[in-house]
């Protein structure tokens, strides 16, 4: 039997116009809930679906679960909510967009020539729009942009905290900076920082190209072994940015987040104050136990913890570990069960990752575990 392909086709393009009308009306909901930053993940999308490429849903899968992947570690707030609801609208469209494709494919008759040379209005008219949509949204995305770069060149400098960043694969190591040598401090993977003071970030890279990335505070910044890199940002307000290395940078690339977390100069200042003393000596003997094993057992050599002879330097620093919303670079929750895990055997946790496993009787696992736990 014969089908005839027009109805078909306006069919076709009925739905296709319905999730239009969905992509825009996506974008709509988030500038109300968002904000600017938002509307520029709710472009990407229309703008996939407008060209209607496979790659390019493909593109917005992977987008909506990293975005699904940026509200794992900030606090549940508006700006959560709003990511989730991205990343849930993403999904959505894209997985429309491929299961269109495939019914499409799977129902295709013979090729309809017969509108062939025909001058359609309406597809140019769908096109036109699209290109003028595309562009419109890029320029306003490049005017913000400029200004914004802007504004972080103009910053005032005066009174900044310095932090020099280093990148490892795959972990952050941080060293605030200070006048007084004796105030300078080591740490990895959490940076606190005070709001509304300006901070100038010195960025390194250990062994491959690294790239600093936290969108709620400044743009990337690759890390270039090698080189130094500066950039200088300010939080205006308090609050949990995850951050994420944002250069291909090996294995375990994509576990390799930072936290950067901004808060009202007095508890800045107390974290800070903590941040410079030493490893507090356990009391329990449980965990002077545990301290005994960290030194005889290779963990020192790549690790150190300040006022115990451990001062490896392969590793995040270990002296306030305890203190760290998370561990691995954002990979685990910081709790006792997970960090016996991690010790036993990050490789099954972070295949790749440079720390061995470690098979040490349990009885040594707990003391470990529980000497760690004391290092807040
Ligand atoms: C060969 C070097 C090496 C040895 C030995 C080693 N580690 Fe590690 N460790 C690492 C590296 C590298 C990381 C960072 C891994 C990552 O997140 O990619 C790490 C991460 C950690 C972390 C998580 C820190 C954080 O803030 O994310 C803990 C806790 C830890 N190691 C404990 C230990 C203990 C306890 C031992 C001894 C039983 C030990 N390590 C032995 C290299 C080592
Ligand atoms: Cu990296």
């Amino acid at each position: 039997m014969q089908i005839d392909p027009v109805p078909a086709r306006l069919e076709r393009r009925r739905r296709q116009r319905v999730a239009l009308g969905l992509a825009w009306a996506t974008i709509a909901w988030n500038t109300v809930e968002a904000g600017v930053a938002i509307v520029a993940g709710a472009a990407a999308s229309s703008i996939a679906l407008v060209s209607f490429g496979l790659d390019s849903t493909v593109e917005v899968l992977s987008a909506s679960v990293i975005v699904w992947q940026m509200t794992r570690d900030v606090p549940e707030d508006r700006e959560a909510r709003a990511l989730r609801l991205i990343a849930v609208s993403f999904f959505a469209l894209a997985g429309y967009v491929n299961v269109q494709a495939v019914f499409d494919l799977l129902t295709a008759s013979e090729p309809d020539t017969s509108m062939l040379g025909n001058d359609e209005a309406a597809p140019r008219r769908a096109v036109t729009f699209g290109v003028a949509a595309s562009a419109a949204l890029l320029i306003t995305l490049v005017v913000t942009s400029i200004v914004i770069e802007r504004a972080l060149a103009q910053l005032p400098l005066r009174d900044a905290l310095h932090i020099r960043l280093t990148g490892h694969q795959w972990w952050w190591e941080a060293t605030y900076d200070d006048a007084k040598p004796a105030n300078v401090f080591t740490t990895a993977n959490e940076l606190h920082i005070p709001v509304g003071r300006p901070i100038v970030l010195t960025l390194e890279a250990e062994d491959v190209i690294h790239s600093f990335w936290v969108p709620n505070l400044h743009g990337k910044k690759d890390l270039i072994p090698g080189r130094t890199a500066t950039i200088a940002f300010r939080a205006d307000a308090a609050g949990t940015f995850r951050g994420q290395c944002a250069e291909f940078c090996g294995y375990q690339h994509a576990n390799m987040a930072l936290m950067v977390i901004a808060e009202p100069p007095e508890r800045y200042e107390s974290w800070a104050a903590a941040a410079r003393t030493s490893a507090p000596q356990p009391l329990e003997p449980l965990a002077q136990r545990g301290q005994q094993v960290f030194l005889q057992s290779t963990c020192a050599m790549c690790h150190t913890i300040v006022g115990t002879p451990a001062n490896g330097r392969r590793a995040p620093d270990l002296t306030h570990v305890a203190s760290r919303l998370r561990i691995g670079a954002g990979t685990l929750h910081n709790d006792p069960v997970t960090l016996a895990a991690w010790i036993a055997d990050p490789q099954r946790i972070k295949p790749g990752v440079h720390m061995p496993a470690h098979a040490l009787p349990s009885a040594d696992l707990q003391a470990l575990v529980a000497y760690l736990g004391t290092l807040k």
